[in-house]
């Protein structure tokens, strides 16, 4: 079996050092996809250096190979927390308000691919099959086939495509998307994004999409499709029957003292439509002033990307608007909002979905949202909670059977809060079995293996060549 060569911007490899169940449910599939077929994880390491060598440091941990670079602070600033994260991640979750265009991030986002190209390169052999992962990476695929590799290539993105209308304000937007025919295989997390990136291909670079995949531009081709990510389903439903688990549930119950909590997960960052929410909350506050003192919005958001002003931005705008309207609403023995800036282990917080009978997932663009399944998969099945999602998130187009909303508007998401806490069991138990279907069999392992098996099951560029000449 071909060897499986996992390239992302960080690694994070289970190690046996780690608390169980501490790391992201994406880590540990790429780590069992790993095992399976053996092979490596490459990315930056998470460190600075002063000055870039190229040094790779190698490790094993749980029978998974890591091999990480250290970056110059020049780098991070450019590449991560500038073209990443100040421009492309804005412009793909539709902000071009905030998208930052600047020549020095896009140069250094070119440099450092090159640096990952470069030091990739030589460690990958001739059969072994390539993934690459996620808006910092695009332009890799091409890199590595200009250092002469002619290996399968597959890349996938975990945020959305946005539309061409908008795709077209980035500059030098052509080069980019040309540069991702170098590879085999292209994965979006929905067919909406995959038909906007056909939309574009077609529109801008004059290219054609076919019914079986193929996406051709001149003498390029390449096979887009969508694979919908999951969550890692076993593990996490271990995770929610474990004591950690139970005890955090007995402990929110406890202190929700028979108020009904709505539970909102999230990285504090814009695309995930914290403001509107609350937004919504007051809405419903307003509207429904028999259930104040009956309920209360628990949002857990740890801070994100820090360096980065609009971030800095949105949280100073929480902090008020949560505040302001815990003092419009609050009595001596009841607060509207917790609010909480912190990370949880898996375990905990699968106890605190548990004792939520709503979550309130309502994030303007979502390139899947793993949040909302990781609720579903918590629930109890004889009482099982009421998921409301909006339909902007890429999860929305497989959870159906969620209180689907328009995250924008503050009236859709109160009326949503009173029709889950008025939902009648037998509806709540019928939403939620066609919704644990999907998350259970739809996991991360279908989701890694379909991937795989296309970058598997498609020519290599000799035989591609051979069959065109
Ligand atoms: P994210 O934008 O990070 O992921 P999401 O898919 O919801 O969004 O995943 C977040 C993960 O972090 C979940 O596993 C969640 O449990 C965990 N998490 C969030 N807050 C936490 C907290 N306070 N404590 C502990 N854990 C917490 C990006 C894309 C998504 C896409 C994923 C995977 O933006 O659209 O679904 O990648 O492809």
């Amino acid at each position: 079996m071909s060897r499986l060569i996992v390239i992302s911007n960080r690694v994070s490899a289970p190690r046996g050092d780690s608390p169980s169940g501490a790391q992201g449910g994406l880590s540990v599939a790429l780590a069992a996809a790993l095992r399976d077929h053996r092979g490596l994880w490459f990315g930056w390491s998470g460190e600075k250096t002063d000055e870039f060598t190229g040094h790779i440091d190698l490790q094993r941990h749980d029978g998974v190979t890591t091999a990480t670079i250290d970056l110059e602070e020049q780098d991070l600033d450019e590449y991560y927390n500038g073209y990443a994260n100040r421009t492309l991640w804005p412009l793909f979750h539709y902000r071009i308000d905030l998208a930052e265009y600047d020549r020095s991030f896009a140069g250094g986002y070119e440099r450092v691919n090159e640096r990952f190209a470069d030091t990739v390169a030589p460690l990958i052999e001739p059969d072994d099959l390539v993934w690459v992962h996620d808006y910092h990476l695009i332009p890799l695929g091409q890199q590595l086939r200009d250092r002469g590799l002619k290996n399968r290539i597959g890349f996938f993105l975990h945020i959305p495509w946005p539309p061409a209308r908008l795709m077209v304000s980035l500059p030098f937007h052509e080069g980019l998307v040309l540069s991702m025919l170098a590879y085999d295989v292209i994965g979006f997390q929905t067919e909406e994004w995959l038909e906007s990136f056909r939309h574009y291909v077609e529109r801008e670079l004059g290219g054609h999409g076919s019914d079986d995949g193929t996406i051709r531009v001149g003498d390029r081709s390449v096979h887009a499709a969508a694979y919908p990510i999951g969550i890692d389903f076993s593990e996490f439903v271990a995770a929610a029957n474990s004591p950690e688990a139970r005890a955090a549930c007995a402990r929110l119950k406890a202190s929700a003292d028979e108020k009904r909590a709505i539970i909102g997960v999230d990285r504090l960052d814009y695309s995930k439509g914290l403001e509107e929410r609350f937004f919504g909350y007051r809405r419903f506050l307003e509207e429904h002033d028999d259930c104040r003192g009956q309920v209360f919005l628990l949002q857990i958001a740890p801070p994100s990307r820090g360096e980065v002003d609009t971030y800095e931005i949105i949280r100073e705008r929480l902090d008020e608007l949560s505040g302001r309207i815990n003092g419009e609403f609050a009595e001596v023995d009841w607060v509207p909002i917790r609010y909480v800036n912190q990370g949880y282990p898996r375990a905990e917080l699968a106890g605190f979905y548990r004792a939520c009978p709503i979550a309130l997932i309502t994030p303007l663009r979502d390139g899947m949202n793993l949040v909302a399944k990781e609720y579903v998969a918590a629930q109890d099945p004889e009482d099982p909670g009421v998921l409301i999602l909006s339909r902007f998130a890429g999860a929305a187009l497989q959870l159906k059977d969620a209180l689907l909303v328009n995250p924008y508007s503050k009236e859709e998401i109160s009326d949503a809060i009173h029709n889950a806490l008025k939902m009648p069991l037998e509806e709540r138990i019928r939403r939620w079995r066609a919704m644990y279907e999907c998350v259970k069999n739809e996991d991360v392992v279908a989701w890694r293996k379909g991937f795989v098996s296309a970058m598997q099951n498609c020519p290599t560029r000799e035989t591609r060549a051979a069959n065109e000449a």
